[in-house]
């Protein structure tokens, strides 16, 4: 801190080409105290103005900016800087609060961001790498030294290998930035500098969805879902794997929306999930423990007590859906290939689906399943929902389906009150995003197989590694880009094999990484690079899940750039300059300038938007949706002739047809099974795998609300306030001799890690669950200390159909902690 203090860089203007210095811009937007804007249809009116409070004196200042991690919110923050320090912070405190024009205040970890930026784990200078890749030994360097050796190794690669060799990695640090974005990869200035330079490998897919990305268009054609606020119009909420208390909080966030929409009309809540989440709490009617990988066992089982009590939408089911029983399915297809013949033992299996069998699964006794089938049946209508636990298993594209095929089998599609069973969606003003050119390479690998192309790229196809855009990669990744994401080293499955991987300098030949902090991933950078944070730029920030409201905030620059920290679009021009293609990079703009452009073209979609310097005074712009909130398919519902869907049949397909032919023409690795039917499918690592003789417990992750993923887990508030532990129930613990607060060693064939265990019943028997995103720590005998779940978490095998991450997948075992074991 005091070193940050005394640094003084020299102000610069480069944000603004109207002439205004830093110094006065840093001004103008104090002078703005606590204003924000909400749009009230015309002209935009102003809700508040707080006094103006100006001390040039004391050389004090009031700076909007925001938090922009990747918790799925953005917030606005209000910073107070004495002599270029900031000192306090604040959040959105505009209008009366009224809901939908509703204060979007920070959370714990945006007010403590000050942490965060003043981190000892800042990055100061551009660095190379000296020792062996991810030894975590650097040596300073000079920015142009770090340029050069940065566009030599690219016209190496591209020379030696073509484009198609360059990656550049999910990376969720700033997704929602505007100019400073890293995600999805195409909005970020990386691809917008590769696009001009001929190319680079995409991927499609994330971390957060890959199952139900893929999965839940085979079913609906499209990922729609009813708006959040719908929820007031619904009987029953029935939620599997979702926590939107600790995953979407903040005053943008959807459990503030949630809790509003409940409240209007007392919606009942069953919580389908493993764990008792603070999003139950008591707030919760019911909670159903299920054991992870199993809801489609569930959904099953419930759709056998419906199809016996005749509970089915029949008229839902054959109007609108292919493949529910002989009557729909496809020409061609086998006799008993449909649902009801899955359910009622028709089927190849001849297995009848009974809640008897389904309670052998999934944990959940039978009488409850009937109980639960007959709830949601005659609850009409009921919104049906997942987050995006369930879809991040080995089988995760088989729960995402099976979750939308409950929301077809009860007819609750199209209609408000209801859902397609996908998460709920967000209202959307239309305020565009960074214009970004074309990727020439239409190349793509999913985002969990970057891996398997650095190590065999050659060899990957479409129909062995679901490589999009063309039938075969045909070369492996060798220079990879890493801006503000930490999914080398501690995001990405099984840390220790990728160590391994990434370690072998023959293969990858580059990685850049591109930060604020030396996290596990940076250690593995051949030249890493110091950002500026957000507080050191000029940015609009957008968020993700902003339910009725959306709203837009203008990141002033807070504080002078740290350090020898550049920001992410000088880094690009100058390495632009260097590749010869600047005028095309820059267009002739600096960054105050693109973010003038876009908001000049948001002026071209939103009527009446206040002029850009406006919006940098008051920081924050509302707008609130003054329609209904948006029915899923409701066109469709309507008419299904006139609006079909994007499905082969233009229907819901209950046996997709794209699975079918899928499965019939991909090569997957043994036990894995691709299946039209949105069926239970047992998966390795699951509950029954015969490796739960070495390691009992399943493990799932989850995301915690004292960070996000890894962000925030160096500040140390954050952490004494909610330490990260193993949650596990008391009959498992008892049987391991395991007390509460223990330090324990949790294992199995991938790794070891050491946290303290929590003994509780918010957790399932069988099941237990660490929060996801803990630094990794590795001691000197690759004992992790720092408790990060990817250290136990499987890589070799993507789930079958999306390629995608089955990081909710493990299994391992639990034993006390002892010194020198
Ligand atoms: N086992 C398990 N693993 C998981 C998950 C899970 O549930 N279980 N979840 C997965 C999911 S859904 C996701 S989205 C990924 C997330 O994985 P990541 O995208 O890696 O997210 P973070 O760990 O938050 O890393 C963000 C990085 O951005 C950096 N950063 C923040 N601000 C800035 C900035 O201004 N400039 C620069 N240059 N850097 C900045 C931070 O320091 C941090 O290193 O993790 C996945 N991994
Ligand atoms: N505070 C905070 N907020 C965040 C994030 C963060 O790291 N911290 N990350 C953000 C990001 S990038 C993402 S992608 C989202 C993540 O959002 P989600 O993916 O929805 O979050 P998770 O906690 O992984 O899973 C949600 C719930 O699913 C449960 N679950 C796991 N497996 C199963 C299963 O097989 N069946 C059922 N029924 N339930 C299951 C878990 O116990 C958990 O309570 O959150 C976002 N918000
Ligand atoms: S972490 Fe999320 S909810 Fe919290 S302040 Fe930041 S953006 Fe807002
Ligand atoms: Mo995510």
């Amino acid at each position: 801190m005091a070193e940050d203090r005394h640094r003084i860089k020299t102000a610069s203007d480069r944000f603004c080409g109207d002439g205004i210095s830093r110094r006065t811009l840093l001004k103008s937007s104090a002078l703005a105290g606590g204003a924000g804007l909400v749009m009230a249809g015309l002209p935009f009116q102003s809700i508040a103005k707080e006094d103006k409070k100006q001390m040039p004196d004391r050389q004090t200042r009031e700076v909007w900016s925001s938090c922009m991690v990747n918790c799925q919110s953005r917030c606005p923050i209000k910073y107070h800087v004495e002599d270029g320090v900031i000192v306090r912070c604040e959040t959105d405190s505009s209008g009366d609060d009224k809901y939908s024009e509703h204060q979007v205040r920070a959370c714990l970890r945006g007010r403590s961001s000050r942490r965060r930026i003043y981190n000892p784990d800042r990055l100061k200078y551009p660095m190379k790498r000296v020792g062996k890749r991810g030894e975590g030994k650097f040596e300073r360097i000079s920015w142009d030294e770090a340029f050069d050796t940065i566009v030599d190794a690219l016209k190496r690669t591209k020379a030696q290998y073509g484009n198609e060799a360059i990656y550049i990695n999910r990376a969720t640090g700033l997704m929602g930035a505007t100019l400073a974005a890293s995600s999805p990869p195409a909005n970020s200035q990386f691809a917008q500098l590769m696009n001009l330079w001929g190319g680079w490998l995409n991927h499609y897919g994330t971390y957060s969805t890959a199952q139900i990305r893929s999965a839940f268009p085979t079913l609906y054609g499209d990922r729609k879902a009813n708006g959040i606020t719908d929820i007031a119009n619904t009987r029953l909420y029935v939620v599997f794997g979702h926590n939107p208390a600790e995953t979407r909080t903040g005053g943008g966030g959807v459990m503030y929306h949630l809790e509003q929409a409940r409240k209007k009309h007392s919606v009942r809540m069953i919580v389908i999930d493993p764990r008792y989440t603070d999003t139950c709490l008591g707030k919760e009617d019911e909670w159903v423990p299920i054991r992870p990988g199993t809801d489609p066992a569930l959904i099953a089982g419930m759709a056998h007590v419906m199809i016996r009590e005749n509970l089915v939408d029949q008229h839902f089911l054959d109007t609108y859906c292919m493949g529910y029983d002989h009557k729909t399915l496809p020409e061609g297809v086998p006799a008993n290939s449909d649902y009801k013949s899955y359910i009622l033992g028709k089927g190849p299996d001849g297995l009848e689906k009974t809640p008897q069998w389904a309670e052998q699964i999934t944990g959940i006794p039978a009488e409850r399943i009937t109980k639960l089938a007959r709830e949601i049946a005659m609850a009409k209508p009921a919104h049906i929902t997942q987050g995006w636990g369930p879809q991040r298993q080995a089988n995760g594209e088989q729960s995402a389906r099976a979750i939308g095929m409950l929301a077809a089998l009860t007819g609750n599609v199209g209609i408000p009150g209801g859902n397609s069973g996908h998460t709920e969606s967000s209202y959307d003003s239309g305020y565009p995003g960074f214009p970004g050119t074309a990727n020439p390479v239409k190349t793509s690998i999913s985002v969990f197989t970057w891996m398997d192309a650095i190590l065999d790229g050659e060899n990957m196809t479409a129909t062995n590694a679901g490589v999009r855009g063309k039938d075969q990669l045909g070369v492996p990744i060798k220079f990879f880009w890493n801006y503000a994401g930490n999914i080398i080293c501690n995001q990405h499955s099984d840390i220790n094999n990728t160590h391994k991987v990434l370690q072998d300098e023959t293969r990858c030949e580059m990685i850049v990484v591109i930060d604020n902090h030396m996290t596990s991933s940076a250690r593995f950078a051949d030249i890493l690079l110091p950002d500026v944070s957000t507080v050191e730029r000029e940015d609009i920030a957008v968020p993700d899940n902003p339910g009725n409201m959306d709203y837009r905030i203008y990141c002033s620059q807070v504080i002078e750039p740290m350090f020898e920290c550049k920001n992410i679009y000088e880094i690009c021009t100058e390495l632009a300059k260097r590749l010869g293609i600047e005028k095309e990079y820059t267009q002739g703009r600096n960054e105050c300038e693109w973010l003038k452009h876009i908001h000049a073209l948001a002026g071209e979609a939103i009527p009446g938007l206040p002029a850009f310097d406006e919006f940098r005074e008051l920081g924050i712009i509302k707008f609130p949706n003054r329609g209904h909130a948006a029915v899923a398919f409701k066109d469709f519902r309507e008419d299904p002739v006139k609006h079909p869907l994007k499905t082969p049949s233009g229907k819901i397909e209950i046996y997709s047809q794209v699975l079918a032919e899928a499965a019939a023409t991909w090569t997957l690795p043994e036990g894995d099974v691709i299946k039209p039917l949105p069926e239970y499918v047992r998966s390795y690592r699951g509950f029954d795998d015969p490796l739960t003789k070495q390691f009992p417990l399943q493990m799932i992750g989850y995301h915690t609300k004292s960070r996000v993923h890894s962000t925030y887990d160096n500040v140390d508030i954050l952490r004494e306030a909610l330490p990260d532990k193993l949650w596990m129930n008391p009959v498992d613990a008892e049987q391991r001799g395991l007390l509460h607060g223990q330090r324990v060693e949790v294992f199995n064939d991938k790794g070891r890690l050491l946290v303290p265990l929590k003994v509780t019943s918010r957790i399932m028997p069988g099941v237990c669950a660490l929060p996801e995103g803990s630094w990794y720590r590795p001691d000197r005998i690759g004992l992790d200390r720092g408790g990060c779940i990817n250290t136990l978490t499987y890589w070799g095998r993507p789930s079958p159909y999306a390629k995608g991450n089955p990081q909710h997948t493990n299994l391992v075992e639990v034993k006390a902690w002892q010194k020198g074991a």
